[in-house]
């Protein structure tokens, strides 16, 4: 059996427990508590420890996916959910002040894992905010010397987000089926 374990991170709203859960095969499971007392959370709902999914590519390769709280008061779960990770797809909320701002944010709070592992980034709510435009990210990250694919992608939606874990599933092994 070949499991893949992946997180997604990125900033509070982006979109990571609606991804997991368009995702996975069988019900996530969600620790999503009432942020009526978060003043930084738009939503009725924030993720407080973790999201789980998991998708079968066949009969004998399955992917972990794994959701962080988007929060900084819940950071301590980062650490613990990149342990073994094999990849890192980053969600952006294009809606956000300065998107760029939290690009650059969740590089360095994720740098040891994506000095070991491949990285693929998602910006979410496009259809709300159509700028900074997607070359603009790949500007911003080759500056940086990166070489990370960019997507476009709605996180309500299966396939886009099917999109990033296959992208990220070529990254760790050409070899394997996404
Ligand atoms: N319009 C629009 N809405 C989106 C898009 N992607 C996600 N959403 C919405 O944005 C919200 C995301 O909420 P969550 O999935 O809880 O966000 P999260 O990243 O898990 O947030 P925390 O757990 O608080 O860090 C949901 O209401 C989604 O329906 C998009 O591309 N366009
Ligand atoms: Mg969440």
């Amino acid at each position: 059996m070949i499991e893949n374990k992946i997180i997604f991170t990125g900033p509070v709203g982006v979109g990571k427990t609606t991804a997991i859960a368009a995702l996975s095969d069988d019900p996530p499971v969600q620790t999503d508590a009432s942020a009526s007392d978060m003043t930084q959370v738009r939503k009725g709902y924030t993720t407080v420890a973790m999201d789980y999914g998991v998708i079968r590519l066949d009969e004998n390769h399955k992917v972990h996916l794994y959701g962080t709280p988007g929060q900084e008061r819940f950071d301590f779960m980062w650490g613990i959910l990149s342990k073994g990770s094999m990849g890192l797809i980053l969600l952006l909320d294009n809606t956000r002040a300065n998107p760029f701002k939290d690009l650059q944010f969740f590089l360095t709070s994720f740098s040891d894992l994506i000095h070991d592992a491949p990285i693929v980034i998602g910006i979410t709510k496009m259809d709300l905010s159509s700028q900074p435009g997607i070359e603009s990210y790949q500007q911003y990250l080759a500056q940086h010397g990166l070489n990370v694919p960019v997507f476009e992608v709605d996180a309500r939606s299966e396939d886009d987000v099917k999109q990033l874990v296959t992208a990220m599933l070529y990254s760790i092994d050409p070899g394997l089926r996404g």
